[in-house]
């Protein structure tokens, strides 16, 4: 008796796929496409079961993409620059930081590969190699022509502890994204992206992506944040400068009160007078200390100080008190607000601090002032010309009346900032920027990509980059006039490059172009795209802003990458995230060693919906195990009987009922989990169904060990081995060939159910009330008898028999009759 021994077989069949190159994507097939994408890994170590769950889940559907006849490119890669190689480096002093990134590669792509993971390896990337980021300058490059790179000096965050600025996208409550240190503003020169050019399209074009999540969806449309209103014009009472403010309420104009600066506002210096000179640098250097995404945040306390200076409010000439306070952003629109205590809570908490005059404009059914500020619409007051008119139509009105006043004009806003790109470090795409006393600043001409990142370099325990102080990299002639010049020392940002690796999968090793843009167009947009939540808004953003500039440039003819997004939940070990310093971390190679890779896909997959968080159970891996062992015994109690035989339905001649049922099962079965994993990714209950089918299988052998059907066995092993093998594809494979297939199942097709076997067979039943004839039912062979009992009692003819009498018994005679004993 061969026992299940997947240790055994399962690196054969991994051999196997290799040599026959398996999973290798034709570039061209008459096939329909399918494009299946998992966030690439970053390489920083070993891969545990949670990165796991993200690999396997998009393995299943690569599979099962297969077999239902896609052409199906089903990439790997590596997002491989980024801090934490440069930071081993500097920690252990004699690691590179290319060698400790190709050292973690080798070890995650033999856990990969260990997984039987359906990759087409001959399209590996990896971010830090000259062959990509190359095309990652080249892109900056392209994207400075056509003006959407600038460089400016600018408040940044900054990490002290990464020792770079960050983009803002990478402040998460006011703490680093990557290392949770907190985030200090610093004043700095600085690359960016103008993604804000595309902010609009960004938007609306979230309303296009229908196979997305809704919170992925919800957040994006935050992070952009279109508001639209007004910039109005105040003048200063015996000054030149005047305050612009946008404002998204200019029906509550008649309310302004006071104004407001940020506390970064240059206005700020301008406007204080002698008298408040100390008030204010008192409040600048109190708020200096504070962390700004504390201070600005909702509920915060209010605090500020006046500067001496006065506005005149254009819309009626009133005179008002200019402060600056802690709760205006000097990077939102411009720095500095209209403040309307009445109707806004922010102002109103101020207003109240200093004291300062509150009045309504606004009036409604419940609107009180006396306690917080009225923010509904309601009906205008103390607003001259526009009393008595409703707010949200008269704001239409008071727009045009502000432009013919030239007061100020329409404007929209949004919270999107553009995306700073420089990073001060050396584990990154070099800028291709050039700085000549003579010319200024110069992009790397095309031919002379990529600017290659010096490979003999010096760390420092400061974190200073080294690049910094490296000559060899840093002087260089200019392009134009040929003079001595030099380098732009600070790299990319590793998000940069991430943005646009699912285009170079087509044409991975190109090296004359970025790609080649017919195979682009033929390939994208992604049909799945697979990973974790957290990138909501980091790299989908970016990702769809990159995609709609080359766009632009006439280099692809699609403007969203991705059409489909699962975002799929984490694996939790004794109720927290693994992590190797809370010495949680479930090993891959543990589970694989001692139950086999498909007991571990499978156990991943069976914990739950993959879109929920779950929690690791290592018995139930034992439990996976046993059934894959259960599946396996079954098939040898038959196998030898069935090998030889094809299966042809003409021949198949169900005996019995128990067949029939056998056979309705599978074709049930092949159905559900037909639908579960297509486009549903409920693998967890097409599972289920599986063992469900096992136990059906098992209970026939049992039964009927001597009377088998084998051309109805022939028919379940093939079709459950094919049902099988997008989960767990090893042993599906070893048995698919024991049943003498010559083709591998993954180059085979997925079954197909039959109609016929689903019908059931039924018959009729007779009711009868106190042994008298009464109605009938038509049940399914199968039904149950309660069932049938309970049928019958609610039968719309028995119920006029049986009213207001009580139920002695009901007697079911199977197959024949029901007779309920009546009394009264
Ligand atoms: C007067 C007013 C009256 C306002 C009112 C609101 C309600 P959103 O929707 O987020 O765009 N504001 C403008 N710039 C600001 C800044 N740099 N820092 C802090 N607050 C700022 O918010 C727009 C509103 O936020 C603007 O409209 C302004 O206050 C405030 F009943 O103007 B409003
Ligand atoms: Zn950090
Ligand atoms: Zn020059």
């Amino acid at each position: 008796e061969r026992e299940y021994n997947p240790v055994e077989f399962e690196k054969k069949w991994q051999k196997v796929w290799e040599e026959k190159k398996a999973f290798q994507t034709p570039q061209n097939s008459e096939k329909p496409k399918f494009y299946n994408l998992i966030m690439f890994p970053y390489p920083s170590g070993t891969l545990h079961v949670g990165h796991v769950k993200n690999y396997t889940i998009g393995d299943v559907v690569a599979r099962y993409r297969k077999m239902t006849g896609y052409n199906v490119l089903h990439p790997f890669g590596y997002d491989s620059f980024g801090l934490p190689a440069e930071n081993a480096a500097i920690k252990q002093g004699n690691i590179h930081p290319e060698k400790w990134t190709l050292k973690n590669i080798d070890i995650i792509r033999n856990q990969i590969k260990k997984m039987g993971i359906s990759y087409d390896w001959s399209r590996e990337i990896m971010t830090s190699s000259e062959e990509y980021y190359k095309w990652t300058q080249w892109i900056f490059i392209k994207m400075y022509e056509k003006g959407l790179v600038y460089k400016k000096k600018a408040a940044v965050n900054w990490c002290d502890d990464c020792k770079t600025v960050l983009a803002n996208e990478q402040v998460v409550n006011g703490s680093c994204e990557r290392c949770g240190h907190e985030v200090e503003i610093k004043h700095l020169e600085q690359w960016y992206f103008k993604i804000t050019d595309y902010a609009e399209r960004l938007l609306n074009d979230i309303d296009k992506l229908d196979e997305w999540p809704e919170n992925v969806k919800i957040m994006q449309k935050n992070w952009i944040g279109k508001s639209v209103g007004a910039e109005v014009e105040f003048k200063i009472e015996g000054k030149d400068e005047t305050i612009n403010v946008f404002t998204t309420r200019p029906d509550t104009l008649w309310g302004v009160t006071f104004m407001a600066l940020a506390p970064e506002s240059p206005l700020v210096d301008i406007l204080t007078t002698d008298e408040n000179k100390k008030d204010v640098s008192d409040f600048l250097k109190k708020v200096g200390l504070e962390d700004r995404f504390k201070r600005t945040a909702e509920g915060a306390k209010k605090d500020g100080a006046f500067t001496g200076s006065y506005a005149i409010n254009p819309v009626n000439n009133e005179k008002i008190p200019i402060y600056v306070a802690n709760y205006i952003l000097y990077e939102y629109g411009t720095g500095a607000i209209m403040a309307v205590p009445a109707h806004d809570q922010r102002d109103y908490e101020f207003a109240k601090v200093f004291d300062l005059n509150i009045r309504q404009v606004i009036d409604g059914e419940n609107a009180d002032i006396s306690e917080k500020a009225f923010t509904e619409d309601g009906v205008m007051i103390n607003s001259e010309n526009f009393n008595g008119k409703k707010n949200r139509i008269a704001l239409k009105e008071i727009l045009n009346w502000l432009e013919e006043e030239k007061i100020g004009k329409q404007k929209t806003q949004y919270k999107l900032r553009d995306w700073l790109i420089s990073r001060q470090r050396y584990w990154g795409a070099p800028i291709p920027i050039i700085y000549c006393d003579k010319c200024g600043t110069v992009p790397v001409p095309e031919k002379d990509l990529p600017v290659k990142l010096p490979r003999d370099v010096k760390f420092e325990t400061t974190g200073k980059s080294p690049l910094v102080d490296n000559n060899d990299f840093k002087e260089t002639k200019c392009p134009i006039c040929g003079g001595t010049a030099h380098r732009e020392v600070d790299t990319m940002d590793t998000f940069v490059d991430s943005s646009w690796y699912y285009l170079r999968y087509v044409n991975p090793h190109k090296n004359d172009m970025i790609f080649d843009s017919e195979d682009v167009n033929n390939w994208l947009p992604v049909d799945q795209y697979i990973g974790g939540v957290e990138h909501a808004i980091l790299h989908l953003l970016y990702s769809r802003f990159i995609t709609k500039v080359l766009h632009d440039m006439n280099l692809i003819n699609f403007e969203e990458p991705f059409k489909n997004l699962y975002t799929q939940g984490m694996i939790y070990k004794d109720g927290a995230k693994m992590s190797k310093s809370k010495g949680n971390v479930v090993s891959p190679e543990d589970i694989i060693n001692k139950f086999g890779t498909d007991s571990l896909r499978t156990y991943i997959l069976f914990m739950g919906p993959p879109e929920k968080d779950t929690e690791w159970n290592d018995s139930g891996v034992e439990g996976v195990y046993r059934f894959l062992n259960k599946v396996w015994n079954s098939y040898m109690k038959f196998i030898d009987e069935v090998k030889d035989i094809k299966f042809d339905k003409s021949k198949l001649n169900l005996k019995n009922k128990e067949e029939k049922a056998l056979r309705r099962k599978l074709h049930q079965i092949i159905k559900k989990a037909t639908n579960d994993i297509e486009g549903n990714f409920q693998f967890n209950t097409a599972i289920s169904a599986m063992m469900e089918l096992s136990n059906e299988l098992n209970n026939y052998l049992k039964n009927n060990e001597n009377n088998l059907n084998y051309m109805l066995l022939r028919e379940i092993a093939d079709n459950f081995a094919l049902m099988l093998s997008p989960i767990a594809p090893h042993i599906s494979e070893e048995l698919w060939h024991l049943l003498n297939h010559e083709s591998l199942v993954i180059d085979s097709n997925w079954p197909t159910v039959d109609e016929e076997a689903l019908k059931v067979d039924e018959l009729t039943i007779v009711i009868q009330v106190n042994g008298k004839l009464r109605s009938q039912l038509n049940v399914s062979v199968e039904e149950d008898s309660e069932i049938i009992k309970k049928l019958a009692l609610e039968d719309e003819k028995i119920l006029k028999h049986i009213e207001g009498k009580s139920i002695v018994k009901v007697i079911y005679v199977p197959k024949k009759l029901v007779n309920i004993v009546v009394k009264g």
